[in-house]
């Protein structure tokens, strides 16, 4: 059985323009994460919708979709074991107040939509998220 498992992380543009993805990814290595994949890449409208699908019916879609077409984001492919927990552990929660001490949205998100970092919240989507970003990993003969 595959020990390892895979997630998709993202540094926003929020973050990106204020140069601290230095800072992160120093997290991300001190965490114990392997970084397999890690590109700077900026999202057109099409792929930053296709992306979200999910919350294409929520009122802040509109909203989603100008803040991550607004400027380069560092698209990552995060492994460890647990990685798509520890990884969403390791970013912090979405809403500021309950965001814990020594998380990187503590440190670096703004408000509930500028919140610094992205990560992938089940398997399924962290396939999903790969094969949208990084189509040459997705082979099918990685872990999963
Ligand atoms: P998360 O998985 O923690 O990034 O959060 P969600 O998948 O629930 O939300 C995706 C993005 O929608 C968040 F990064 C920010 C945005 N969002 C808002 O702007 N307002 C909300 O009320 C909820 C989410």
């Amino acid at each position: 059985m595959c020990m390892t498992e895979r997630t998709y992380g993202m540094i926003k543009p929020d973050a990106v323009a204020d140069k601290v993805t230095g800072k992160i990814i120093t997290m991300i290595e001190e965490a114990d994460f392997e970084i397999v994949a890690m590109k700077k890449t900026t999202f057109s409208k099409a792929e930053a919708a296709a992306f979200y699908d999910v919350h294409k019916e929520k009122p802040f879609f509109d909203e989603l979709v100008t803040f991550l077409t607004s400027g380069p984001v560092i698209a990552l492919v995060l492994e460890c074991d647990g990685a798509i927990a520890k990884w969403r552990e390791l970013m912090g929660a979405l809403k500021p107040e309950d965001q814990a001490d020594g998380t990187i949205r503590k440190l670096y998100a703004k408000n509930i939509g500028e919140n610094a970092v992205h990560g992938s919240d089940a398997p399924e989507t962290a396939k999903r998220e790969i094969a949208q970003i990084f189509p040459c990993l997705s082979c099918g003969c990685c872990c999963e």
